[in-house]
């Protein structure tokens, strides 16, 4: 791997360990409030170690891509006020001034790519912006799932963003979105979109044979496995949408711009739906990343079987 090792440092159980999945570190600094972004940090790495697979939660850190983090780096990521959100182009620039940057899904993936990890959980993906014809905010998530070879366990997006266009950017970019035990793309808190996914799979033995096929056949890029939130968790459809359009009228009230956008929109969610939606958010990540450990678990298999 030659220079990248460089900039590389793996964690003692992620060197160890088998069926890895990596876990994203922007959810910690600017996805939830504290306290429970460090104890659902925690949490998701102890679920993927329930399903004996192995966690790796991804964060720049001295210089390094560190790929697997201690109690006291977890600890930082979830308190430090001025921890950089690093996408693909932030990584080179936090790297070198030696920062605190915790990783979006678009980096998270990158790292994974350069520690040979094919599974990632996470909760939402960032995507095409509503008004992105104006803005041209399109989230760099979908370009690296197009070009980075990573399964991408998620609640699907919420709909802060223009979901219909998310799933047009991805069928362009060749990416394919596969709804999980569903034929609907879910919208983050609730299991309702409204938007029919084309692909399916009901275990993850079916995901690990379309990922195996794919990158057989020489095709780069990211697969998209949509999970809608457990039933106890699930929120109605009109509740979650009164709340995004009240966000998306004070972030354009604000005159939010850029990199901004996401964190300000998910903070001004949290608030107008408070209580629920939090619960709901810390629900749904446990059950897609327990959902990303059994796909790995999966892809150890060599699945010759299927091909005789
Ligand atoms: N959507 C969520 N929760 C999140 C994010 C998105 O529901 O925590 C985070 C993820 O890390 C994602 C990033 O990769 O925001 C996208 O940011 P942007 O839209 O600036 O690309
Ligand atoms: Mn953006």
């Amino acid at each position: 791997m030659g220079t990248q090792e460089n900039y590389l440092q793996l964690g003692t159980e992620v060197r160890e360990g088998t069926a890895l999945v990596a876990l994203e570190s922007t959810v910690i600094s600017h996805g939830l409030p504290y306290p429970q972004n460090l104890e659902t940090a925690r949490a998701l790495e102890d679920v993927v170690r329930q399903r004996g697979a192995t966690p790796a939660t991804i964060a720049l850190l001295d210089g390094k891509i560190r790929v697997g983090l201690g109690q006291p780096e977890l600890e930082r990521l979830a308190t430090e006020k001025d921890v950089a959100k690093v996408s693909r182009r932030d990584l080179p620039v936090v790297l070198a001034r030696r920062g605190l940057g915790a990783t979006t899904v678009a980096a998270t993936m990158y790292a994974a790519y350069l520690a040979n990890i094919k599974v990632f959980g996470t909760g939402g993906l960032g995507g095409v912006h509503r008004g992105a014809t104006t803005t041209f905010d399109i989230s760099a998530d979908l370009t690296e799932l197009a070009r980075t070879p990573v399964i991408v366990i998620c609640a699907g997006a919420k709909s802060i963003l223009d979901l219909s266009l998310t799933l047009e950017y991805l069928e362009t970019q060749g990416v394919p979105v596969i709804g999980y035990r569903t034929d609907e793309l879910p919208a983050f808190y609730t299991s309702r979109s409204g938007i029919g996914l084309e692909a399916r799979a009901d275990t993850p033995e079916e995901v690990a044979r379309i990922a195996r096929i794919k990158w057989d056949l020489g095709l780069s890029g990211g697969i998209v496995v949509a999970v809608p939130p457990p039933p106890e968790a699930d929120l109605p459809y009109q509740e979650i949408e009164k709340a995004i359009s009240r966000a998306l009228a004070a972030a354009d009230k604000a005159g939010v711009k850029g990199k901004a956008v996401t964190p300000f929109l998910l903070n001004a969610v949290r608030l107008e739906t408070e209580g629920k939606s939090l619960e709901t958010n810390m629900a749904l990540l446990k059950n897609n990343v327990g959902i990303a450990a059994e796909i790995a678990l999966a892809l150890l298999g060599n699945g010759t079987e299927e091909f005789i």
